[in-house]
């Protein structure tokens, strides 16, 4: 009998180019993408166009922009397996981001977490691009026929709403999107504050004591979870109510691969700074082929360019075939 060859799942998933990744970005998102390449056609982009929803320095955000292009491939994603790109370059991302506004209800924009959050924290500049946010991130998940999302879990609303969209238009037109599941962590999913541990770490936040940021020097990192907020027991175990704990536990048991049970095991009848001291070495040595890796690719710009060149070639040619099927269903003229 002749062998059917199944064909792989496709992913896809991306990270605004805002910043320096936090360990929150690694753990919850980018640290799983590698490990995937191998059982499914990834695409991993650089959201440029979602970061322009908050105001940025020209100068300053093609740096990033190229730092957090190197910080992708330091993290093991390879441009030989997976298609690495960045949003700006394929304007299919754009052109389906607007259509699929008119396929998104003003309600249900309303209703976004991320939204009320940012609305809040930049409120001099509450623009139409940070409202509509979720209907672009939709149109980079859908122009890629992606099955798998993986994200944390501040992203679950807009995926919810991502299907939603999918699920109306093809309701419309007939199945023009596949319709995409979340690949959520069951652990990391939501790293928070090492400052105000109930509080999601963030790259924005302007306290440095609350984040790590993954080139923080080793010393750096070790200081920082030196001084990280806990409680004023003294029992390494996760219980509701030990946020601080908590979340320094996951920290650690995704580093390392240990267990909570392990994990407290060995610190019983220690205090919280041999603890705290664990997990910032245990970080610390996690991040360090990163920072190697990183520090050689940005010495190589023309290597860089040449990856997301090729990166922007590929999803270009995917990205066409569902931006030609949806014009041809809305009745455009072709
Ligand atoms: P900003 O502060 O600029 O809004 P951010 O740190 O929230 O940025 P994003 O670029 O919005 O980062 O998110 C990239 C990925 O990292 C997403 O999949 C998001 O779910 C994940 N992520 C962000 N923060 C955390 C966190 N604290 N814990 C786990 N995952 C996170
Ligand atoms: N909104 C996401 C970044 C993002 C994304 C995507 C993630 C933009 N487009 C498509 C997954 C799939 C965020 O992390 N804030």
């Amino acid at each position: 009998m002749e062998e059917v060859k199944q064909k792989k799942k496709v992913i896809l998933s991306g990270i605004q180019p805002t910043g320096i990744f936090t360990l929150g970005n690694y753990i919850g998102a980018v640290k799983n993408w590698a490990p995937m390449q191998d059982e499914y056609n990834c695409a991993y982009m650089l959201a440029d166009l979602h970061a322009i929803t908050v105001r940025q320095d020209p100068k300053a955000f093609r740096e990033q922009t190229m730092t957090c292009y190197a910080l992708l491939l330091a993290c093991g994603l390879d441009p030989e397996k997976s298609i690495i790109f960045i949003q700006s370059h394929v304007p299919a991302h754009a052109e389906l981001g607007w259509i699929l506004e008119c396929y998104t209800q003003f309600g249900e924009l309303s209703r976004m977490t991320q939204f009320k959050d940012k609305s809040a924290k930049h409120a001099d500049n509450v623009n139409a691009g940070l409202f509509t946010y979720p209907s672009l991130m939709a149109a980079d998940i859908l122009l890629y026929q992606a099955d798998l999302v993986p994200v944390g879990a501040d992203q679950r609303q807009h995926l919810e709403l991502t299907r939603d969209i999918a699920t109306r238009f093809n309701g419309i037109y007939g199945n023009v999107f596949k319709i995409p599941e979340g690949f959520i962590p069951k652990a990391g999913a939501k790293i928070m504050s090492l400052a105000e541990p109930t509080k999601k770490m963030s790259k924005s936040d302007e306290n440095p004591n609350a984040c790590i940021s993954i080139l923080d020097k080793p010393e750096v990192i070790i200081k920082k979870f030196k001084r990280a907020v806990t409680d004023s027991e003294a029992e390494v175990c996760y219980r509701d109510g030990k946020d601080g704990i908590n979340n320094l536990m996951t920290i650690y048991s995704t580093v390392t691969g240990k267990t909570f049970d392990e994990i407290t095991a060995e610190f019983a009848g220690h205090g919280y700074g041999d603890f705290k001291l664990a997990v910032g070495e245990a970080v610390a040595e996690h991040l360090r082929p990163i920072r190697e890796v990183f520090d050689r690719l940005m010495a190589d710009k023309a290597y860089l360019e040449s990856c997301y060149r090729k990166g922007a070639e590929m999803a270009s040619r995917i990205s066409a075939r569902t931006m030609d099927k949806v014009k041809k269903k809305i009745g455009f003229v072709l």
